[in-house]
Order: C-alpha cells, then sequence, then structure tokens
C-alpha cells in the first residue's frame, strides 16, 4: 500500500513538530527552531511491505535521540501523528539509539509534499509504513496502541527482516 488520503499543505510557517509524555509534557518545535537542530545525514534501504524495496537512498533530518534529549518518559511506545490523520505505532526503543529521524531532505533535495514534505517520520530499519509522511508529532503511551494500517491488519511492529507483515 501506498498513501491513504491526499496530501495535506502545511505552509513552514504553520508547521510545528510535537512530543508529548504520559505525564502531559509537550515539547514543541517550530520549523526554525527545528532547522537549528544537529542535522544529520542517513544512507539506508527502505522496504515497503507489499512488494518493492529501494537500495541506497540518502536523506537528511533530525535525529529522534536529538528530539528526546529533554524528553522524560517511561512509556514504551508511541504513535506517530500525521497531519491529515495518519497515525502508526512503534515501540520508542525502535525510535532511539540512532534508527530514526525526522527527515526533510530526499536525494538533495527539499523532500517533496507527495512523499511527505515538508518532513516525514524515517524509520528504515521497519516496513516503510512506518515512516509517517507530513508527521506532525509523537505521543508516548503506555500501552501499544494500533495505528492506522495496524488497525486494518497490518503487523504491530513490522520487522522486515522477520517478515512481521500482518498481525
Ligand atoms: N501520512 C502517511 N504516511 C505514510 C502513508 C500514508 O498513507 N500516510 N503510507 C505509508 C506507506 S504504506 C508507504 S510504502 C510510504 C510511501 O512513501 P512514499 O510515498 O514516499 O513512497 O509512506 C508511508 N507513510
Ligand atoms: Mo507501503
Amino acid at each position: 500500500m501506498l498513501t491513504a488520503g491526499p496530501a495535506p499543505d502545511i505552509p513552514l510557517e504553520d508547521w510545528e513538530f510535537f512530543i508529548t509524555t504520559e505525564g502531559g509534557q509537550r515539547h514543541t518545535w517550530s520549523w526554525d527552531s527545528f532547522m537549528a537542530l544537529p542535522q544529520a545525514e542517513v544512507h539506508t534501504d527502505i522496504h515497503c511491505v507489499t512488494s518493492w524495496s529501494r537500495l541506497g537512498t540518502s536523506w537528511r533530518g533530525v535525529s529522534l535521540d536529538t528530539l528526546f534529549e529533554d524528553v522524560d518518559t517511561r512509556s514504551s511506545f508511541a504513535t506517530a501523528h500525521s497531519y491529515g490523520g495518519y497515525t502508526t505505532n512503534v515501540p520508542l526503543d525502535d525510535l532511539l539509539g540512532g534508527r530514526a529521524w525526522v527527515a526533510w531532505e530526499f536525494d538533495g533535495e527539499r523532500l517533496d509534499r507527495a512523499h511527505g514534505g515538508p518532513a516525514r517520520l524515517l524509520v528504515p530499519h521497519l516496513y516503510f509504513w512506518k515512516s509517517a509522511k507530513w508527521v506532525h508529532g509523537i505521543e508516548l503511551t503506555q500501552d501499544d496502541v494500533p495505528g492506522f494500517w495496524e488497525s486494518n491488519g497490518y503487523h504491530l511492529h513490522g520487522d522486515p527482516w522477520r517478515e512481521e507483515r500482518y498481525s
């Protein structure tokens, strides 16, 4: 599967990234404060659950480790929320340790709207439906709450090497 619903249009001056914790704290970044964070270059393969893989893609963005630096949480799970309403659940451990980014550049160009611009989640070690396009923020949860595709029969975790496709 590819994209559910139309691509939302988010002007950079309205864009915001949030992380909310189980205790009710809300951390937010404007586009400018997000761009002022340390930026990472990522070279990786990506795998869609239905058919395709793309080898050797290049991205630039901010590591989730950077965004979580000041976040105090005891949650084990996260739900990524996208502009437009898409959600996907990921264990918090899969977002940390240099394995996930909020990416805004693809192959040297600004990420275009069709592919999730201004910014998308990039979690390349999981199936690509976890890489939420038009990402708005991360909600931390104590329980693993199925997101959009996970509620429609796809796997809660989605590791391509274990072929975790369907639940
Ligand atoms: N917001 C949002 N993100 C999404 C999706 C979606 O429907 N909505 N589809 C997912 C799926 S199934 C895939 S394979 C990739 C497709 O990304 P691409 O359009 O850049 O190839 O986005 C993922 N992220
Ligand atoms: Mo997909």
